[in-house]
C-alpha cells in the first residue's frame, strides 16, 4: 500500500515542504509539496532521504566502548537502552556532586544543517535544569551574527527580508542557491520582478553570476568595504535623514575628550542622572533624552544628526560630537583609494553599489557565515548594520521585516541555571557579551578547560550529534582533549571521528522515524504563519530513538522530571504550543500544517522603541564601550596584511552535503566523489597545476589534498577549499585553522581568510 504524508525536510535550514511516499512500510521517495510555502523543490540531499534512513551504516543499537581511548579500534560492544542511559545517569550525577554539574557539558549539532531542530529546545533545556551553563554548539562561527551581534545594533536579530516587495536585495556572504534553497527561491521570484541584487563575495558563486553588482571582495575585509559604502552614502546625502534622527541613537552627544556619552548629570539641568543628551538646533542647546520612555521632551526643536558643539558643563565648556559625526568620521578614513587597496574593489564600483543602494530601495538584506567566520566578526556585522541602518528600511515594507511568527512558549530553560551558574559558562568571563550569555561555549574554552583545568575541569561530556573534530578549528588539539575526558556519551544517527573518542553512542531515529514542530517558515509572512507538526512516516529503525526520548528518558533517571513535565513529551508539545492556542490533536490531524491569521506589522519600533539600552537603533554602542569594545566600528588593520604565505584560503558549502554528514550516501558521493579546491588558472599555471589535478594545501598548521578545480572568475590571491571529508585519506581543513586567532567579543574563528599556499602533488595512498 503506497502513502503520501506531507511534512517537511528538515535536513537544512530551508526546511523544504515535502511529501513522503511510503509503500508497504518502506519510505521510497521524497516529492515536493508546491502548496508549501518552502515546498516548490528539493535538493539532492532531501531526495536521498531513503538511502540517509537505510545506510548500513546507521547505528541501531547503543554502544559502549570496550578498548582504550588510544586504541584505533573503540571495541563497541552492544548494550541495552537500560544499561546505557542508568550508566549515563550515575556517572553525570557523580560527578555533578563531586565537581558540580558545570563538570558536565553538553553538546548538541546544528539545526541550520540537521533535523536536531526537532529537540533543540530539549536539549538545552536539559543542559540548564541539570545546572550546566556549558554547551558545545556551533553558534560563534554560524547563527550569532545574523540572530545575536544584530541585538547590540538592532534590539533584535536581522528579520528577514521581506522579497515580495524589496526593490534591492543586498546578499553579504551568503550563498542561498546553496545553502537555502527556498530563500533563493524567493530572491530569484523578486529578481524577475526586477528587484535590483547586490552580492558580496569573494566567489563569483550562485547570485553572484546574475547579480547588477557583484562585489569580489578580498577575504575579511568585508568591515572596510561596508564602512567604505556607508561613508559614499553619508557623503552624498544618500540615507535616511529622519529615520536617524528620530530613531537611532545618532543625535546624542559624545564628549571628545572621554569618548563618552554625555549626561544630564554633567550639566546644571533639573531632570534625572540617567538621561542623555542632544543639541537643539532652533534654541542652539542641549536637550534631555530619556531612555527609560525613549522620549525627548514634547516641542523641541530640530535635532543636530552631524555636527560638533561646544556644551557647558557643571566642570566647563566640554567639546561634544553627535553620536552620528563619531560614526561619520569612522567612515571618513574609509576613502574610496584607501577601500580600494584593502577590499579589491574598484573605486567606481563602490560609488556605483551606493548609488544603487540609494535610487532602488526598499533594501533588505542578507548575511551569513561569509561574515561570521572572521576573526573581526563582530564589527563586520556592526558595520553591515549601520550601513543598512542609513537606509531607513528596518522593518519597513519590503525591508528587513520582523514577520509575525507563530507566538511559542520559551522552554529554552536560561531561567533554570542560577545566576552563579550562568557566570560559569566557559569563556564567559573573557567575552560576557558572547555566546556564554546563552550558556553557549567554544571548542577552544572546552579544550583548555580538558587539558588545562581552566578556569576549571570539564570532566564529562554528552553530545547530541555534532562533529567537532571536522567542524571546529585545531582538530589535532581538540582529538587529544576529547580522549582525556573522563566520560563522553554521543548520541547520533551515525559514528564520526569526534564520536569515535565516546565511551558510549547512543543510536538516533532518522527524521523520518520521528516527528518534529517547525513553527514558521521564515522566508514571507505566509511561510512564518505556518506551524507544522510533521509526522513520523515509519517506525524507529532497530532500537534508535528520537533525542527527544533520549533527553526526556534522561530527564527521569537524573529527578528532572519537575522541569520535563513529568517525562512526557506530548505534554511538553502540548505546553510549547499553548500560546498559539492549538492542540497538539488539531496539529496531527494536519500533517500540512496550520496557517494562522498572523498580520506583518511594520516598524514597530515606533510603538515600543528599540530593545537597546538607549531604546533607539544604536549607532554608538555604549554597552560595547564599557566592556572594552569599540563603540563604532574599527578594525584592526594588520590582519589585512598579515600575508606570511601568498593566498588567503576560504572555505564554503557544496550543495551536496551538509559540514561533514553524507558522504556515505552513494548518490550523494556520486556527485562529489571527493574534496575540491577552487584556484584561479593563474595562480595553478604558475605552480603547474592543471584541471582535476591533486593539490596540496598547506598553512602554518597544517596540509591537506584536494582535486584542482580552475575558476577564472576567482581572484588570483584566493583558494576555497572544502571541509568536512572525513570518509576520505586527504585531511580535514580545519586542522588548518589555528584556533588562538578569534573574535574578541563573539569568538569566532578565522575559518575563512587563512594564510596558506598551494602546490601539486602526489595524492596519498
Ligand atoms: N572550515 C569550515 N568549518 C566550518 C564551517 C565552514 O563554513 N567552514 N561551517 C561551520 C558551521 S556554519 C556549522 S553550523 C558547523 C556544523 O558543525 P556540526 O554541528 O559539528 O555539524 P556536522 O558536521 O554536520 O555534524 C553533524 C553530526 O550530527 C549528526 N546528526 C545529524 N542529525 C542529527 C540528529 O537529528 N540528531 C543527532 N543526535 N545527531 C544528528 C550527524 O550524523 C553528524 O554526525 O560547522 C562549522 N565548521
Ligand atoms: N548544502 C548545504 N546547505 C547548508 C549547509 C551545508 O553545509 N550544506 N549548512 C547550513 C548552515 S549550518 C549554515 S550556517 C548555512 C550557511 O550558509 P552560507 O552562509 O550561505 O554558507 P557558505 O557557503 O559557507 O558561505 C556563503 C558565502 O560566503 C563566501 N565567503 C567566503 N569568505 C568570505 C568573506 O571573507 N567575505 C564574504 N563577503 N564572503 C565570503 C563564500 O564564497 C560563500 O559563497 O547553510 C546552511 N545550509
Ligand atoms: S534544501 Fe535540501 S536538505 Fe535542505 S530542507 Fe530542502 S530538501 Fe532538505
Ligand atoms: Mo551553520
Amino acid at each position: 500500500m503506497k502513502k503520501r504524508i506531507p511534512g517537511y525536510c528538515p535536513l537544512c535550514i530551508s526546511r523544504c515542504g515535502c511529501i513522503s511516499v511510503v509503500e508497504d512500510g518502506i519510505l521510497c521517495s521524497l516529492e515536493p509539496f508546491p502548496d508549501h510555502p518552502t515546498g516548490k523543490s528539493l535538493c539532492m540531499k532531501g531526495k536521498a532521504a531513503p538511502e540517509l534512513v537505510y545506510s548500513p551504516e546507521r547505528l541501531l543499537t547503543p554502544l559502549k566502548r570496550t578498548k582504550s581511548k588510544g586504541s584505533s579500534d573503540p571495541g563497541w560492544m552492544a548494550i541495552s537502552w537500560e544499561e546505557a542511559l542508568d550508566t549515563l545517569a550515575t556517572r553525570l550525577q557523580t560527578i555533578a556532586q563531586e565537581s558540580g554539574p558545570e563538570a558536565v557539558a553538553f553538546g548538541v549539532t546544528t539545526p541550520s544543517g540537521t533535523g536536531i531542530s526537532d529537540s533543540f529546545v530539549w536539549i538545552n533545556r536539559l543542559a540548564h535544569a541539570f545546572g550546566s551553563p556549558n554547551t558545545l554548539f556551533a553558534t560563534e562561527n554560524c547563527n550569532w551574527h545574523k540572530d545575536f551581534t544584530p541585538k547590540y545594533t538592532f534590539g533584535n536579530s536581522i528579520g528577514m527580508p521581506e522579497y515580495e516587495r524589496s526593490g534591492c536585495i543586498l546578499l553579504w556572504g551568503f550563498n542561498p542557491a546553496v545553502s537555502w534553497l527556498s530563500q533563493a527561491e524567493a530572491i530569484a521570484r523578486a529578481q524577475k520582478r526586477g528587484a535590483k541584487l547586490i552580492v558580496v563575495d569573494p566567489r563569483k558563486a550562485g547570485f553572484a553570476s546574475r547579480a547588477d553588482q557583484w562585489l569580489r571582495v578580498r577575504p575579511a575585509t568585508d568591515g572596510p568595504l561596508a564602512m567604505a559604502l556607508a561613508h559614499q552614502l553619508i557623503t552624498h546625502g544618500w540615507y535616511d535623514e529622519r529615520f536617524l534622527r528620530d530613531w537611532s541613537n545618532g543625535p546624542l552627544l559624545i564628549r571628545e575628550d572621554t569618548g563618552e556619552l554625555l549626561t544630564a548629570n554633567e550639566i546644571d539641568m533639573a531632570c534625572s542622572d540617567q538621561h542623555y543628551l542632544a543639541w537643539d538646533t532652533h534654541e542652539k542647546k542641549v536637550v534631555a533624552y530619556d531612555p527609560v520612555i525613549g522620549r525627548y521632551p514634547a516641542g523641541h526643536g530640530k535635532l543636530a544628526l552631524l555636527g560638533k558643539f561646544d556644551v557647558r558643563t557643571t566642570a566647563g565648556i566640554v567639546t561634544c560630537k553627535t553620536a552620528f559625526q563619531v560614526y561619520a568620521n569612522a567612515c571618513g578614513y574609509y576613502t574610496l583609494a584607501r577601500t580600494e587597496k584593502f577590499t579589491d574593489i574598484p573605486a567606481q564600483q563602490m560609488i556605483d553599489t551606493a548609488r544603487l543602494l540609494h535610487q532602488s530601495g526598499p533594501v533588505s538584506y542578507f548575511t551569513w557565515t561569509g561574515t561570521a567566520q572572521q576573526s573581526q566578526a563582530t564589527q563586520t556585522g556592526r558595520a553591515i548594520a549601520l550601513l543598512y541602518a542609513l537606509t531607513g528600511h528596518l522593518d519597513a515594507p519590503g525591508g528587513n521585516v520582523y514577520f509575525a511568527t507563530p507566538p511559542m512558549a520559551n522552554l529554552f530553560g536560561l531561567e533554570l541555571l542560577s545566576e552563579e551558574q550562568r557566570v560559569l559558562a566557559l569563556g564567559f568571563h573573557e567575552r560576557p557579551l558572547g555566546p556564554g550569555n546563552m550558556g553557549w561555549i567554544t571548542s577552544h574554552d572546552f579544550h583548555r578547560s580538558i587539558t588545562d583545568g581552566e578556569p576549571y575541569r570539564v570532566r564529562a561530556l554528552v553530545s547530541f550529534g555534532g562533529n567537532s573534530l571536522l567542524t571546529k578549528p585545531n582538530a589535532d588539539a581538540a582529538g587529544k582533549a576529547l580522549q582525556q575526558l573522563e566520560f563522553y556519551v554521543h548520541a547520533d544517527m551515525f559514528l564520526n571521528p569526534t564520536a569515535n573518542h565516546a565511551d558510549m553512542v547512543l543510536p538516533v531515529a532518522s527524521p523520518w522515524e520521528r516527528s518534529g514542530l517547525y513553527p514558521g517558515f521564515h522566508i514571507s509572512q505566509t511561510a512564518d504563519s505556518l506551524i507544522q507538526l510533521r509526522p513520523a512516516v515509519l517506525p524507529c529503525l532497530g532500537k534508535s530513538r528520537s533525542d527527544t526520548w533520549i533527553v526526556f528518558e534522561l530527564s527521569k533517571r537524573l529527578g528532572l522530571e519537575e522541569h520535563f513535565f513529568g517525562g512526557d513529551a506530548d505534554a511538553a508539545l502540548q505546553s510549547l504550543i499553548e500560546p498559539t492556542g492549538l492542540s497538539t490533536a488539531t496539529l496531527k490531524s494536519h500533517p500540512e500544517g496550520i496557517s494562522l491569521p498572523l498580520e506583518t506589522v511594520y516598524r514597530k519600533y515606533q510603538k515600543q522603541g528599540f530593545a537597546t539600552p538607549t531604546r533607539k537603533l544604536e549607532i554608538f554602542s555604549e554597552h560595547f564601550k564599557k566592556n572594552g569594545y569599540p563603540p563604532v566600528p574599527q578594525f584592526d588593520h594588520k590582519k589585512f596584511n598579515d600575508i606570511h604565505y601568498p593566498l588567503r584560503l576560504i572555505s564554503a558549502k557544496w550543495l551536496v552535503y551538509c559540514h561533514s554528514q553524507q558522504r556515505h550516501l552513494p548518490s550523494l558521493r556520486k556527485r562529489m566523489p571527493e574534496p575540491l579546491v577552487e584556484l584561479n588558472p593563474h595562480t595553478a599555471a604558475v605552480r603547474g597545476i592543471e584541471e582535476h589535478d591533486w593539490v596540496v594545501i598547506e598553512t602554518s598548521e597544517g596540509s591537506i589534498q584536494a582535486r584542482a578545480k580552475l575558476v577564472q572568475s576567482l581572484a588570483e590571491d584566493v583558494v576555497c577549499s572544502q571541509y568536512g571529508w572525513w570518509q576520505d585519506p586527504h585531511g580535514n581543513y580545519n586542522n588548518m585553522i589555528s584556533d588562538i586567532d578569534f573574535d574578541p567579543l563573539s569568538s569566532s574563528n578565522r575559518l575563512r581568510d587563512f594564510p596558506c599556499n598551494v602546490a601539486k602533488t602526489n595524492p596519498c595512498p
